[in-house]
């Protein structure tokens, strides 16, 4: 009791000058930031350094679907510190990270060899873009430099994935810092055709052909890789079309192009499958993963590739290093050991079954919404779901700021971003925690009309 009362203290009496938050209002929140200081989580909920206690309806940052303070994480965690705290990345192996590797693959879609390991979501990106740039070079088509996004993805904020990536706001500060010969698809959401469409929308697969426009423009000879989210989470929730990632891989097929997931949201589970690949039957070259992986407890990402990309490397000196690249944490023995206790716990619990079977429960609580006042869209898939707001006139964003704080005072922590609310409850949510969590929404919808 003594230790709680110091924790909360400590986050009551804040200087808060010093730090400089990412992506955060800094001025509006320091001016009052009480409410929104976390000193402690168990479960599916935090607890404010007021008291407060808080659903956690997005899972951390779609981080923490195990839920917060999980026992079997937390002790592997405090194992590992004592066993073997750091090991260097580079020329020096340690025995989990072999086994996560081969652990990973098995969870991966048929057909994936190997994992490349990284920190973050970002770092994954990075990496799986240099590495499909220098793929094609060791096969000898160095012209094969050329990036394909999205409008609407979120790839990180490495310059690569700012480059690849099409949310304006992340990219416009850092023009001159965005790779030459990147492009752009079309990003597949358009109200009029599929407002409150449940799961997967039925227009759109056409918007895929828009490659083949791209692979007309530049040559197909000048194209590395494509990439994309299967299903874009922090745009929104925006769910491909039946047919559009299928269209994309035999388009990829057709020109030699690799065709890149990044699944640091929906890897491990959001979708109710290990990755989104196997939700919607479509095998890329390359996977991004990151979050999920760890349950958010340390940082981890990486790269599964294909065994095909990984042989290209494998040739030259024995003794030459093959890839240049890698990170002074890539591999680190704290996350593997956080990683393999989180892959134990997901079979161990059943996660993906658990995503699946709360899925229609999701589903049916939150379109429910529909007709709620300002409510523009509703969409949803897998354990993931957003409702997007009609903007106020000539303040967008404030609307979902204003329900986001409303629904805080009544004990749910969303996310908003623009005028949409996201959320992405943890895999132990029980039926009437999701049934609360949109019923709160409602009510915080309702007063802040
Ligand atoms: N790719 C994708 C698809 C992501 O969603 C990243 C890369 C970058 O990961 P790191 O670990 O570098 O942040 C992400 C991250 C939100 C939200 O609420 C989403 C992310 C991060 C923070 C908030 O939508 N996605």
């Amino acid at each position: 009791m003594k230790h709680e009362t110091a924790v909360m203290e400590q986050a009551m009496s804040l200087r808060t000058e010093a730090y400089w938050m990412p992506f955060t209002h800094n001025r509006y929140f320091k001016k009052n930031p009480r409410s929104r200081i976390l000193a402690r989580a168990e479960g599916a909920y935090y607890t404010t350094a007021e008291g407060a206690r808080l659903f956690d309806c997005v899972s951390g940052m779609w981080c923490c679907p195990l839920g917060h303070g999980h026992p079997r994480i937390a002790e592997a965690v405090a194992r590992q510190v004592k066993e073997l705290d750091y090991s260097p990345a580079f020329q020096m192996g340690h025995p989990k990270i072999f086994s996560l590797a081969e652990r990973i693959v098995e969870l991966a879609p048929v057909g994936m060899g190997q994992v490349f390991f990284a920190n973050s979501g970002s770092e994954a990106v990075d990496t799986a873009l240099k590495i499909a740039v220098a793929y094609h070079r060791m096969k000898g088509e160095a012209a094969r430099t050329r990036l394909i996004g999205r409008e609407r993805a979120y790839h990180g904020v490495g310059i690569g994935g700012i480059s690849v990536g099409g949310i304006a706001a992340n990219r416009r500060m850092f023009a001159p810092l965005l790779l030459q010969g990147v492009d752009h698809l079309p990003h597949t959401y358009n109200a009029a055709e599929m407002a409150f469409s449940r799961g997967q929308p039925k227009w759109g697969a056409h918007l895929a052909d828009e490659l083949e426009r791209l692979v007309a423009l530049h040559d197909a000879s000048t194209i590395a890789a494509v990439i994309v989210e299967p299903m874009q989470g922090s745009a929104g929730v925006i769910v491909p079309p039946p047919g559009y990632l299928e269209r994309l891989r035999a388009i990829c097929d057709k020109y030699g192009i690799l065709l890149v997931f990044d699944e640091v949201i929906t890897g491990f589970g959001r979708l109710g499958e290990p990755f989104g690949a196997q939700r919607f039957g479509v095998t890329p070259d390359m996977i991004t993963f990151a979050k999920i992986v760890t349950n958010g407890v340390i940082p981890m990402g990486g790269v599964i590739v294909k065994p095909a990309i990984h042989d290209a490397f494998m040739t030259g000196p024995e003794i030459a290093v093959e890839l240049f690249h890698g990170y002074t944490y890539s591999g680190h023995p704290v996350a593997a050991a956080a990683a393999h206790a989180t892959l134990d716990a997901i079979e161990e619990e059943g996660s993906f079954k658990r995503a699946r079977e709360l899925e229609p429960v999701l589903e049916q609580a939150v379109h429910s919404l529909k007709g709620e006042p300002g409510v523009a869209d509703i969409r949803n898939i897998g354990l993931t779901a957003a409702v997007e707001f009609e903007p106020v006139k000539g303040k967008p964003g404030l609307r979902a700021l204003k329900v986001f704080e409303r629904a805080m005072e009544e004990g749910m922590l969303y996310r908003f971003t623009g005028d949409i609310i996201a959320m992405a409850p943890p895999f132990i949510s029980t039926q009437a925690e999701i049934g609360r969590m949109v019923e709160v929404l409602r009510g915080a919808i309702q007063a802040t009309r």
